[in-house]
């Protein structure tokens, strides 16, 4: 089983509910188990700022599927949630990223791992930190907590969203409540 993690973006159509439903779908994937789910953060949108705010979470799975074939699932949950591709850096209801793939370094033209823009973006670092182990390294071995500390947290704020959690599958049922 192989560690990946996968950071979740939306700013449209209810950006929570979009998100629960993501971890929902990402639950259901097939020789994979959700093992860590980080706090929701809010952030005003990088790039255009006509745009609303982003939701941004970080997952941790842990995968047998290779990962085109984990591409292939992130965009089917992508399509079943209603993403349009139009504009580049455009809004949208879900975007899935696959961050990190154990300690491989991939790049083929439909995916590249490490994600290229990672280590720029906070809303993508501060959660990741949030629920990978200590002292996590990429495969350049540049060290998460020294990219965290180059990173401003300014504009980034967690939020109290609540994320279905390995153990749930719901949203709406706080866990420990009987139906
Ligand atoms: N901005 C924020 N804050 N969060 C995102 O997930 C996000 N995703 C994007 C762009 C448009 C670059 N801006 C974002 O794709």
């Amino acid at each position: 089983m192989t560690p990946a993690y996968v950071a979740l973006g939306s700013n449209l159509d209810d950006p929570e509910g979009q998100l629960c439903d993501a971890v929902a779908a990402l639950q259901g994937l097939p020789q994979t188990q959700l093992e860590q789910v980080s706090s929701v953060y809010r952030s005003a949108a990088l790039g255009p700022d006509t745009q609303p705010d982003y939701l941004n979470a970080v997952v941790l799975l842990r995968t047998q599927l290779s990962p085109l074939a984990l591409l292939d699932a992130l965009l089917q949950i992508e399509q079943a949630q209603g993403r349009v591709r139009s504009a580049r850096w455009g809004a949208r209801t879900l975007d899935l990223d696959l961050l990190l793939y154990g300690d491989n370094s991939l790049s083929s033209p439909r995916l590249t791992v490490p994600h290229p823009r990672m280590t720029e973006r906070n809303f993508v670092l501060y959660p990741l930190h949030e629920i990978a182990p200590a002292h996590l390294r990429l495969p350049d071995g540049s060290a998460l907590d020294a990219l965290l500390k180059q990173c401003s947290a300014d504009g980034l704020v967690k939020t109290r969203c609540q994320l279905p959690t390995p153990a749930s599958t719901r949203c709406d049922v706080p866990a420990g409540t009987t139906p």
